[in-house]
């Protein structure tokens, strides 16, 4: 029987063998389902298995972060758009950004990695939260 590290840990050498590194992606903060006081809304990122980089840099191997909020990823191998409602660059190698008038009700924020190209990173792990506004009183 294969246990998940298992799993893991034959990813990892698969990707090694190709050359790639897997990365991964995780929103700190806010916690999945977390009520938050809103309107606005902080997120805090991490990665892991890649360097984050301003895009500028268009160094090779590097990556920025980017945030999907209620809007679906981009198909893989696209490149992400500029200046798209709800898809957020973090394009100066920010691992922070505050969403600052977010409507009560529920919210979807996913995580992607990208490289200076804006194309997701193949193989990397992506990272959703839902969060939930109270309404205004
Ligand atoms: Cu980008």
């Amino acid at each position: 029987m294969k246990t998940l590290a298992g799993l893991l840990a034959g990813a990892a050498a698969l990707a090694a063998c190709r050359g790639q590194r897997p990365a991964i992606v995780r929103i700190v903060e806010p916690a999945e389902d977390a009520v938050v006081s809103g309107p606005s809304v902080r997120v805090v990122l991490a990665a892991v298995g890649v360097e984050i980089a301003p895009a500028a840099e268009l160094r090779r191997g590097t990556a920025h972060h980017h945030l999907f909020l209620d809007t679906d990823v981009t198909p893989p191998g696209d490149t992400i758009p500029a200046g798209v409602t709800g898809i957020l660059h973090l394009g100066r190698g920010q691992t922070e950004f505050t969403f600052d008038s977010l409507a009560p009700g529920a919210h979807r924020i996913i995580a992607v990695l990208a490289d200076p190209w804006h194309v997701p990173l193949p193989n990397a792990a992506t990272d959703t939260v839902t969060v939930t506004v109270p309404p205004r009183l």
